[in-house]
């Protein structure tokens, strides 16, 4: 993989005087990357590239955003306020311009018509991580909070693997992901780096060129980092913790386990050896479909090196158990004391690192907890009114939505549909393009991208924080979220400080009370180095838990409701949706490399080298369906069936196939995407979608 991908010619940039700004990635993705953002002109950008003084960046981004031009100056950007005059889910032709005023105004109106009829927890405002930008992605907050509007469980991305992490680490952060050059193997397990944190990759790198590192990967199919590993471990779907528990088995077995660390810095070492006495690397061949022999010599390579960095994804949590997945393979440093060395240990995210006080912009002051939440990853059931979801509260009839794609990347997309196309149900969407969302909208309101506001960013992957301001003028009318909460919020009658300031006071005073120096310092200097001194970055003074240790036995009850049934140790929790002789394979829709969640599907370049959607399928199974390369193949269950072109494939086992990329719905083939076949279902213990999790059949179509 080259090292810098947005390395390119210059020659339209040296043509005019090109101004370079400081900005952040606000896209929803661990790496956060620090970006040197050229401006041609006040409403022109030109070229993006990595920060190279940026420590974690260093000079690396991904392709999709070096080409940021293609997408904030693409013609099918919004650029003024719309009203739906045609069939919802038609395109641009069922739409007619109207003035921000005429909108907001409509906007407040329908919302407070709707309170009126059926009280406030009716009114649903609905975000995601669009932008991570803390002002623009959490002021929404505020405006629920003042309006006591129905509340949200967060539940798309980091619910199941947040909890599996915390159940052992007991806060979420882990080693600077710098030190990744100090390690002597890294063990990417769950996360396809090359596609999805680009950046993970550089660092990688550097340890196999001057370390000579040793590169292993756990993942269901060959992706992309997998192909550059020295080891791949190619895993059932859902069987992590089996593995993570036959590799302490022999950890346990051969010596490899660190005793005195154990008991320095764990809560029941013993009680984990004798547990892990019967699971066995056969125990565990027999349930990930791996040899014992890998198994075996994972164990010893892991159990050997003392510098070995655990890089733990969100993949392997996309499942009914993943957060137990998560938890299992956690304690594998913990056995063998791997966070007492340089370049050892393991990094899930960093987000406690950054401290920030939210109250202000999410209007915490004013949360109500008597006020019910309502699932974000459920949106289909709640849509179509599921008394189980809505509980005492009354139907959902209004919905304000900005920075998420509901209508292509939520679980149970039919639902989702059936739901949205409701005729006694009002629908704003704030975005930047007409998604499959905003085509089933009411009033849809243009929105800025990151270099037309100012916003600040912490990150998952890294430890600097960033303040960034506005590189150009808003695309046509386009307005940044911030505006549109304050400007509804006069309409409605929400009252609350954060309503009378810009961002930048948003910004500078949420600094101040988190204890950060202030904004335009943070923003003259580029970022904020948060990283830990090493003994408590490696928790050498303790884990996060009261009484400071590792939780081998976690308390999953701490951790979310749906608790009764998790395992007390770590172990092969046997929920998945289970392969049966009529759903035969397991499906998992890994993301694409060019596409990042929804975004991007709207640019050429990124839509030219993706290509189309396409099953990846094993050879075996291909002449046993008699499915061959381009042609198309059925894949279905309880819920749907979708219709994509066969890729015979190797790399993946026999029973398992893949999609990658979360595709409009229109480039199926039958226009019904991916998102069908997902089950709403909640992994355990506190929600969360399992959008890897998915028996399915397969037959030529
Ligand atoms: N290009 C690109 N970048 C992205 C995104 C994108 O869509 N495209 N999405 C962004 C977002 S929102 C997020 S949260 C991150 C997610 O980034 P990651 O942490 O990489 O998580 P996933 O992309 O869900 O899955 C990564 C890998 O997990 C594997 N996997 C699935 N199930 C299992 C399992 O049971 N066990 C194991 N061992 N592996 C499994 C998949 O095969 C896939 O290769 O990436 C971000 N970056
Ligand atoms: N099958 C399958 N489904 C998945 C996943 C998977 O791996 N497989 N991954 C899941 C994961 S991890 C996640 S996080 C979700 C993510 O799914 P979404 O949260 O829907 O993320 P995106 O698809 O990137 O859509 C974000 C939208 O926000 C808009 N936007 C960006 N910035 C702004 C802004 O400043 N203001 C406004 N108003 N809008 C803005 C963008 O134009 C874009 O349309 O998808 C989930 N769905
Ligand atoms: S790698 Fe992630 S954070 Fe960096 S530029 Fe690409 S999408 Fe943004
Ligand atoms: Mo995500």
């Amino acid at each position: 993989m080259p090292l810098d991908e947005s390395r390119s010619d210059r020659s339209q940039a040296d043509r005019v005087k090109v101004e370079l700004f400081h900005s952040a990635c606000p896209h929803d993705c661990p790496s956060t990357c620090a970006l040197e953002v050229e401006r041609l002109d006040a409403k022109t950008i030109g070229r993006v590239r990595g920060a190279a003084d940026n420590p974690y960046t260093s000079g690396v981004i991904c392709a999709k955003v070096a080409r940021y031009a293609e997408r904030i100056h693409h013609p099918d950007r919004l650029l003024t306020p719309l009203r739906r005059v045609g069939e919802k889910g038609t395109g641009k032709e069922a739409f007619e311009p109207l003035s921000w005023d005429d909108a907001l105004d409509e906007v407040a109106e329908r919302l407070l018509q709707a309170e009126q009829a059926l009280g406030a927890e009716t009114v649903w405002p609905y975000f995601y991580a669009g932008t991570m930008g803390l002002v623009q992605r959490d002021g929404i907050e505020r405006l629920r909070h003042v309006k006591r509007y129905s509340r949200q469980h967060s539940t798309f991305c980091i619910t199941l693997s947040d909890a599996g992490w915390n159940a052992g680490a007991g806060v979420k952060r882990g080693v600077d992901a710098l030190e990744m050059a100090d390690s002597d193997l890294i063990v990417v397990w769950g996360t396809n780096p090359v596609n999805t944190q680009v950046n993970v990759m550089t660092h990688i790198a550097r340890a196999r060129k001057e370390r000579g590192a040793k590169l292993v990967v756990v993942d269901p199919y060959r992706n992309a980092t997998a192909k550059q590993a020295d080891m791949h471990l190619m895993v059932n779907p859902g069987t992590d913790g089996a593995l993570a528990c036959a590799v302490m088995h022999v950890l346990f077995k051969e010596g490899y386990a660190d005793r005195a660390y154990m008991a320095k810095y764990t809560d029941v070492p013993d009680e984990l050896e004798r547990h892990l006495e019967s699971r066995t690397p056969a125990w565990a061949a027999a349930i990930t479909g791996l040899d014992i022999e890998e198994i075996v010599a994972f164990a010893h390579l892991y159990g050997q090196t003392k510098r070995s960095f655990l890089r733990l994804g969100y993949g392997f949590s996309r499942s009914r158990n993943g957060a137990v997945q998560m938890h299992a393979a956690s304690c594998l440093p913990a056995v063998t004391g791997a966070w007492q060395h340089l370049g050892g240990g393991a990094l899930y995210a960093n987000s406690a690192l950054y401290g920030i006080d939210s109250t202000l912009i999410m209007g915490l002051d004013r949360l109500d907890k008597n006020v019910r939440v309502l699932d974000q990853s459920r949106i289909g059931a709640i849509l179509t009114g599921d008394p189980d979801d809505l509980g005492d509260g009354p139907p959902v009839t209004a919905l304000f939505i900005q920075n998420t794609n509901p209508m292509n990347v939520a679980p149970d997309l039919m639902k989702v549909r059936e739901g949205f196309a409701r005729d006694d149900l009002f629908t704003c969407v704030h975005e930047q393009f007409l998604t499959e969302t905003a085509q089933m909208a009411d009033i849809v309101l243009p929105a800025t991208t990151f270099l037309e506001h100012d916003d600040m960013y912490t990150a998952g992957g890294h430890t600097f924080f960033q303040v960034t301001k506005q590189v150009i003028e808003p695309v046509g009318a386009a307005r940044p979220n911030h505006w549109v909460h304050c400007e509804l919020a006069k309409r409605l009658g929400a009252e609350h400080p954060g309503f009378e300031m810009s961002a930048w006071e948003l910004i500078d005073t949420t600094l101040k009370a988190s204890g950060y120096p202030d904004a335009e310092t943070i923003w003259q200097g580029h970022w904020e180095d948060r990283s830990l001194p090493f003994d408590d970055a490696h928790f050498l003074t303790g884990f996060g838990h009261d009484d400071g240790k590792f939780h081998f036995k976690p308390d999953w009850s701490a951790l979310g409701p749906l608790h009764h049934a998790l395992p007390e140790m770590p172990d092969h929790y046997d929920i998945i949706d289970q392969t049966t002789p009529e759903h035969p394979y397991r499906l998992v829709t890994a993301p694409s490399r060019n596409y990042l969640n929804s975004s991007f599907a709207e640019t050429k370049t990124s839509i030219d080298k993706e290509g189309r959607p396409e099953a990846q399928i094993h050879p075996d199974a291909c002449a046993e369906l008699g499915l061959a390369a381009e042609e198309l193949v059925r894949i279905g269950n309880h819920q749907a069936s979708v219709v994509v072109h066969v890729r015979p494939f190797a790399g993946v086992q026999v029973n398992t196939v893949i999609i990658e990329g979360i595709w409009p719905n229109k480039a199926f083939i039958e226009g019904i995407g991916i998102n069908a076949l997902i089950s709403a279902d909640r992994g355990q213990p506190n929600g969360g979608a399992v959008f890897h999790d998915t028996a399915v059949w397969m037959k030529a179509a």
